[in-house]
């Protein structure tokens, strides 16, 4: 018999700084509703949902930085989405930057069941960027300056009848992150991202900026037997354009379903979590052909043993080129 869930990528277009949280939240709310529609038992929404995507800004008052950060989840802002989502018996997957009682910073997403109780946290592991003000490029990404890395790393849910896991956009690009979440048997991942479709270190890059959306999706999908979610927060965000492209990716790796715009759009598919059995127990049985013996580098080592070869970039200063 099959284990469906049928879900949501919630795809945003661009929230634009002078958006309120109570604006934002009304569209959130709107993607919900077309989520019940298409029959979802849980709604994906992308990283950062609330906000514009401020590390692309060099702040230093952190009063000032602190005003992107959500104190209490449900907060006074999100409530109504919470009650929302009760109110439709519908779950939903959010990104948001989390300043906890002790101040500490995260990027963070949070899987919240169809009762309204938050089921699974996850804080960013990836981040990328940079963590000082960087006058050359044409935007910043300054993601090493206002987030943490936290204490836990990749863990799995059990809810919605499956084997629930979250990562949070540039983790998407490291095999490592689903290789973690694969070893933990999970059979969906949930992925929001802000992906500028200019990157200033690579630009040579940005004319693959979607193949590569989808190239990592989709290889983490296939070599860890498990349905991929991937949903973008999209579209000309205060002058910088972002990709699109959200989608739902089969075990397989194919992409079943994919956003046509870089606005606000529902995708939606049924996904039967027993698709995930025929690849977690052949050509990626983990337990049997796995040989991390051989790996150790990988656990142990941050980057190439031996010094890289220095690429610099047409329209930068620095040395180095960091991501
Ligand atoms: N939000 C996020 O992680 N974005 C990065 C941008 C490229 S790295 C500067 C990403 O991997 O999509």
């Amino acid at each position: 018999m099959a284990r469906n869930v049928t879900v949501g990528a919630a795809q945003l277009g661009p929230i634009q700084r002078a958006d309120s949280r109570a604006d934002v939240v009304e569209r959130l709310i709107a993607l919900l509703r077309a989520g019940r529609e298409a029959g979802c038992d849980i709604v994906v929404f992308p990283e950062l949902a609330l906000t514009t995507f401020f590390p692309r800004w060099y702040m230093e008052d952190q009063r000032e930085i602190d005003a992107w950060f959500e104190r209490e989840m449900p907060g006074p802002d999100t409530q109504a989405l919470f009650d929302e989502a009760q109110r439709l018996q519908i779950g939903f997957v959010l990104g948001y930057a989390e300043l906890t009682p002790e101040g500490r910073h995260y990027n963070t997403s949070i899987l919240v069941d169809r009762r309204g109780a938050v089921r699974h946290r996850y804080r960013k592991v990836h981040l990328p960027g940079h963590a000082e003000h960087e006058p050359w490029r044409a935007f910043q990404h300054l993601e090493k300056r206002y987030f943490e890395l936290p204490d836990e790393g990749f863990t799995v849910a059990d809810a919605f009848g499956g084997t629930m896991g979250m990562l949070i956009c540039n983790d998407r690009r490291w095999p490592e992150s689903y290789r973690e979440l694969g070893l933990q048997g999970v059979e969906m991942v949930f992925i929001g991202y802000n992906t500028p479709v200019h990157n200033p270190p690579a630009p040579d890059h940005d004319e693959h900026s979607n193949f590569h959306n989808h190239l990592v999706m989709q290889a983490g999908a296939y070599q860890n037997g498990t349905w991929v979610v991937g949903v973008a927060k999209a579209g000309d965000e205060e002058g910088v354009p972002m990709i699109g492209g959200s989608c739902i990716i089969a075990p397989s790796g194919r992409v079943v379903v994919e956003c046509a715009t870089v606005g606000d759009e529902l995708v939606a598919a049924t996904c039967d979590l027993d698709a995930c059995n025929s690849y977690k127990s052949s050509v990626f049985n983990l337990g049997v052909h796995r040989q991390p013996e051989y790996y150790g580098r990988i656990a142990t080592e941050r980057g190439p043993v031996f010094a890289p070869t220095i690429v610099k970039g047409p329209d930068e200063a620095p040395a180095q080129r960091a991501g």
